[in-house]
């Protein structure tokens, strides 16, 4: 019985190593940062595909792309005679019958090659949501889970010169183990959704670097350089030529160099978003990068910016562009909807509620717009699942290094409206908490929390998170999904941390734009009115909370979510918004902007 156990319990061990190495084997790396600055071809365009729905391709092994060799031969499938989309785009809002996909579809690219010996090739995407399996020339090199952030395959070895096949993939299917899981609402725009390149480097490359100003300093930055395939020492340099500023480095075994150096920085503010042109240079290469310098702190019960308290007159944005109904991924997109922020006197947007394109952060930063990049931790994760706490671990490190020389970016949140009795969340997210310390210990770390009690006109806010949270982050829907219990400006406070900042991350209610009819006094008639109420009444609450270090209104436009489906006023849509879908200023939007533009 025991000789039965044992080898049971061998067979065991060596299926789960053989399982590990295949996934180890064939997850995809976390990409090199600064991608805008490389060697390298776009594969953007138009792709075959194949739809898939019926889930029938992975076992027809379409990544083979067979022909028919001898005249009885048939093939079941063909990228050839079938539609194309463009990549980058979501496939939902390209062709009409994947407008509700969730699904597969397969991808087909094709690339001419002729690296020279030496140069190393890397295939890379901005993102791919949900999963992405990826293969070159009917060989699959690996995978990867997770809709918004960027990963690569070094392929070097891998392409043949001359053509070159390229199949993905693309699977939107929600997962219970996924990261969110089943239900969020937004939503699930599905495909190839950022750009994918071929990038090109040298033997060794500058894979990532931090070049942030230090913790509460105005003038020293602290930062690093890490080079990949480095065989010996080599020395470093970071130029910033309007400084006269060069500071030399050098990198030990493992490629990674210290460098720290101060000057008189014009520092990075929403009024002045100063940006440097930053050289970061090794042996054989160089990138080139804008880069700002400010400090973000609290202090007590206050947020500092560059030492000095700021209010942040937020707004909370989705990844949608309004006007195609569409993911929202370029300069463009980022563009229509910063601007709106901005118009409505904002310094600060949330980014919710998982990390948009890169497009999004730099052009916020540009436009002096601070940023709050959010995880999809969303609401129902399964946390007890330990795969689910691997999966958090390396979106939190895709997420960090692709932003964290983003000087408008200051907070990193880490969930939203998770519950602290749902079986290791707490572990699991100050865990995490402590990890993302550990990958940048200069930004503001937090948790939006919505589980506080509204009793009595009366707040109880408490979550074990808020410990570990550089904000006490609170979603509240007074007004629309709770009533008032008394006057707005008598609301009272009870906070289980009373010595740190608070920010009401949403508030809100939905209203048609141009419902104006039927009693306004009434939430089942959508009307402009009724969500201008719960605004007036909000912003005079405000003065009640106690360290109130900005607000956060749910959110800049309507926006699509198929559980919104009250079809004489919602239709699909999240009605929420300051803005129609097309742009219009409901009511609310006159009140929010006031309230900025006193503060
Ligand atoms: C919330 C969520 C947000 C929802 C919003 C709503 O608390 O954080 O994702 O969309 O409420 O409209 O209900």
């Amino acid at each position: 019985m025991k000789i039965f156990k044992n080898k049971l319990f061998r067979i065991r061990i060596l299926i789960l190593l053989f399982l590990l190495q295949m996934t180890g084997s064939l997850l995809a790396q976390t990409a090199m940062i600064n991608v805008s600055s490389r060697n390298k071809t776009s594969l953007n365009g138009q792709w075959q595909v194949i739809l898939d729905p019926a889930g029938a391709g992975d076992w027809k092994q379409v990544w083979q792309e067979k022909k028919p060799q001898i005249k009885t031969d048939f093939v079941e499938y063909s990228f050839d005679g079938g539609p194309y989309l463009k990549v980058p785009g979501d496939f939902n809002s390209q062709l009409c019958e994947l407008t509700y996909l969730e699904g597969t579809v397969w991808y087909k690219k094709q690339f001419e090659n002729s690296l020279q010996p030496g140069k190393r090739l890397f295939l890379h995407f901005g993102a791919v949501n949900y999963i992405a399996d990826v293969y070159l020339n009917g060989e699959k090199i690996g995978s990867h889970e997770g809709g918004f952030t960027p990963f690569q395959f070094e392929i070097t070895n891998k392409v043949k010169t001359g053509t070159n096949t390229i199949v993905v993939k693309v699977n939107n299917h929600r997962k219970g183990n996924g990261i969110p899981g089943f239900g969020y609402d937004w939503f699930n725009y599905g495909g190839i959704t950022r750009d994918v390149d071929l990038i090109e480097t040298n033997t060794s490359y500058i894979e990532d670097y931090f070049i942030q100003m230090k913790k509460g300093s105005l003038n020293k930055v602290l930062g690093w350089v890490q080079l990949n395939g480095a065989q010996t020492a080599q020395n470093i340099k970071i130029k910033i030529p309007e400084l006269n500023l060069v500071c030399k480095a050098r990198t030990d075994e493992k490629g990674h160099a210290k460098v720290e150096f101060s000057s008189r920085f014009k520092l990075w503010s929403p009024e002045t978003p100063k940006l440097y042109k930053v050289i970061v240079e090794c042996e054989n290469d160089v990138v080139t990068d804008s880069i700002g310098f400010r400090s973000i702190e609290v202090k007590g019960t206050k947020v500092l910016l560059n030492g000095k308290p700021i209010f942040l007159k937020a707004v909370n944005i989705h990844e949608e562009n309004p006007y195609k109904k569409a993911r929202a991924y370029s300069i463009d997109d980022a563009r229509i909807l910063l601007n709106a922020a901005k118009e409505l006197r904002c310094n600060f947007v949330r980014l919710a509620h998982y990390p948009h394109s890169e497009n999004m952060i730099r052009e916020a930063e540009k436009m002096g717009l601070m940023v709050w990049n959010e995880l999809p931790v969303y609401q129902h994760i399964q946390f007890s699942d330990s795969i689910v706490t691997r999966k958090l671990e390396l979106m939190l490190n895709e997420m960090v290094r692709r932003d964290r020389n983003r000087c408008g970016v200051v907070v990193w949140s880490l969930s939203n409206e998770t519950y602290p009795g749902t079986p290791n969340r707490n572990e699991a997210l100050i865990d995490l908490t402590k990890k993302c310390k550990a990958l940048d210990s200069t930004r503001l770390i937090t948790h939006v929390i919505n589980t506080q009690t509204y009793k009595d006109n009366s707040f109880n806010v408490w979550d074990p998170l808020y410990q570990y949270s550089d904000l006490i982050a609170i979603n509240e829907y007074i007004g629309w999904y709770i009533p008032w219990q008394g006057k707005p400006s008598e609301t009272k406070w009870q906070i289980s941390l009373p010595d740190k900042p608070v920010f009401v991350s949403e508030f809100g209610g939905e209203a048609l734009y141009g419902s104006n009819s039927g009693p306004t006094d009434e939430a089942a008639y959508w009307t402009e009115a009724y969500q201008e109420k719960i605004f007036v009444n909000q912003t005079e609450m405000f003065s009640t909370i106690p360290n109130l270090c900005g607000v956060c209104p749910w959110l800049l436009f309507d926006y699509r979510s198929l559980g919104r489906m009250n079809q004489q006023y919602q239709n699909g849509y999240n009605r929420k918004g300051l803005l129609s879908e097309n742009g219009n200023k409901k009511k609310a939007w006159f009140i929010m902007r006031d309230f900025y533009n006193k503060k």
